[in-house]
């Protein structure tokens, strides 16, 4: 009978151990997106900072691995990907480490970032053999103006030129539009084009996207790298517009038109855009995804008016194409992506009452919902929730003459002093003309409340519920 020693049993417990742990290691890619100021680099950072700063006063009774006693730690360890810039989640997190604290500069493009959570698995065959196992997250922050321009692989730069036309001259766009449309529809499509002057008015069409994105507060720009170019700025691949006079040229001498034209050209460096920007996306980034959350904020069109509010409704109706992957011709054409679970969060809750966030995320819901109706989904489980990243107020009752209503109180951003509001009632569905007639709503940009240092974990709203919904069952 073989005779096995202590020394022998141990270093076949370790290697079974490494073995074992290899191979239920696993991994995960989470996307994280959204609209430009929605909300992305707060979330990534808090969503970093609970984990990593677990023990220090984290609240996340809702996250099962951490309720049951399972959780063992998380820390950042080096991006699998090497090419793509680094989240700069220390840079982040000393905005909210300084005093007095503020928000994180804005970001632009994509960027990684890869957490390791160690924990005990739950499975007792499991844990039999060994007692930890790893799961690897991959976050990908990138901007969602890059999901609005999926309907463009559907269109001729034509179509894209006519319906882009029509948009900017519904009543919203129309007054701020009209200079550079008239620009455009004096100029020859046919003769040689002259470089310098379409730069000029691809740059005039970059800034009008831009004042409708930051001054205006709406939603759907296209094309979506035009605001946020990332290393491609100033590159001719983004340099064209729309031609907006389709209806006074003839067809047949458009499709015949050389690449030196005007019309040419606009036309060739759209066919170039989307193949190397819009398709590269797809190809590079989101094929690879395999959980993805969508945040939006819905306060800040709510405050600003109709227009806006139905200019987000309309980029969200854009957004969830990228999601309608089972039957759409795009996708069955281009590549076959595996996202198995999305999750819409309202972000930036902290700035309305308790009460209200039942109807916050029922207004996201119904946005969503809505979309839902018009697309064939395959079977992805979707859920909605309202969240802050970093909470930034406190909540209570105040009075009002003479009665008790809910209030929130807050540090107003660019001002120290604390103020104390009922910013208003969101409204649980889609709102009425109504609604708008009697300016319902009170919105103001809080700054973060106080700061925390570097191991502290950030307060938040829910983001417990938005982890057990996206690892939850990867971390059984
Ligand atoms: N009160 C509150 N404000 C928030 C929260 N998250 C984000 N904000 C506000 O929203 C702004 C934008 O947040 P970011 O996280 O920078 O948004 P982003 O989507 O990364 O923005 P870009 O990088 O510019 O696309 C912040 O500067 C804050 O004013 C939150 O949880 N609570
Ligand atoms: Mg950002």
């Amino acid at each position: 009978m073989a005779f096995i020693n202590n020394e022998t049993l141990n270093v076949f417990k370790q290697k079974a151990n490494q073995l074992v742990n290899r191979t239920f290691d696993k991994h995960i890619n989470l996307a994280v997106t959204g609209l430009s100021r929605s909300g992305k680099t707060a979330f990534i950072t808090s969503f970093v900072n609970q984990l990593v700063n677990e023990n220090s006063q984290s609240k996340l009774d809702f996250f099962n691995v951490i309720h049951q006693g399972r959780f063992i730690a998380a820390k950042r360890v080096p991006q699998k990907s090497l090419h793509v810039p680094r989240f700069a989640y220390e840079k982040s997190m000393s905005a909210f480490t300084q005093e007095p604290p503020s928000w994180p500069e804005p970001t632009h493009g994509i960027s990684e970032l890869r957490l390791a959570i160690r924990y005990q698995p739950k499975d007792s065959l499991l844990k039999f053999a060994t007692d930890t196992a790893t799961l690897y997250v991959d976050i990908t922050d990138y901007p969602g103006e890059w999901l609005l321009d999926l309907p463009l692989l559907n269109q001729t730069f034509e179509e894209w030129s006519e319906a882009t036309n029509l948009l900017l001259t519904e009543s919203v766009r129309h007054e701020k539009s009209q200079p550079l449309i008239d620009k455009i529809n004096q100029l020859d499509p046919f003769e040689i084009v002259d470089e310098e002057k379409l730069a000029e008015l691809a740059t005039e069409y970059t800034q009008l996207l831009l004042h409708f994105r930051h001054e205006m507060g709406l939603s759907v720009i296209q094309p979506g790298r035009f605001i946020l170019p990332g290393d491609l700025e100033n590159a001719p691949i983004l340099q064209f517009f729309p031609y907006t006079n389709f209806k006074s040229i003839d067809i047949n001498r458009y499709q015949n038109a050389d690449d030196n034209s005007l019309i040419g050209m606009l036309r060739a460096r759209y066919i170039e855009y989307k193949e190397r920007v819009v398709k590269a996306f797809y190809k590079e980034h989101f094929i690879n995804f395999d959980r993805q959350i969508i945040l939006a904020d819905c306060l800040t069109p709510l405050n600003s008016g109709p227009d806006s509010f139905k200019d987000l409704q309309h980029a969200l109706n854009l957004i969830m194409e990228s999601f309608n992957y089972g039957k759409s011709g795009i996708f069955t054409r281009l590549f076959s992506p595996k996202i198995d679970k999305l999750l819409f969060a309202a972000t930036k809750a902290d700035h309305v009452t308790p009460e209200q966030h039942e109807h916050l995320t029922s207004l996201l819901n119904q946005l969503v919902h809505q979309s839902k109706h018009q697309l064939n989904f395959d079977e992805i489980p979707m859920a909605t929730l309202a969240i802050a990243s970093v909470k930034s107020t406190k909540s209570g009752m105040g009075n009002y003459q003479g009665t008790q209503i809910p209030v929130i109180q807050g540090r107003k951003v660019g001002d120290e002093q604390l103020m104390t509001l009922f910013p208003g009632t969101v409204p649980a569905k889609i709102p009425s003309s109504e609604f708008w007639q009697n300016k319902p709503f009170n919105y103001v940009s809080f700054a973060p409340f106080q700061s925390v240092t570097e191991n502290q974990a950030l307060p938040h709203l829910r983001m417990d519920q938005v982890l057990e919904f996206l690892l939850g069952d990867k971390i059984k």
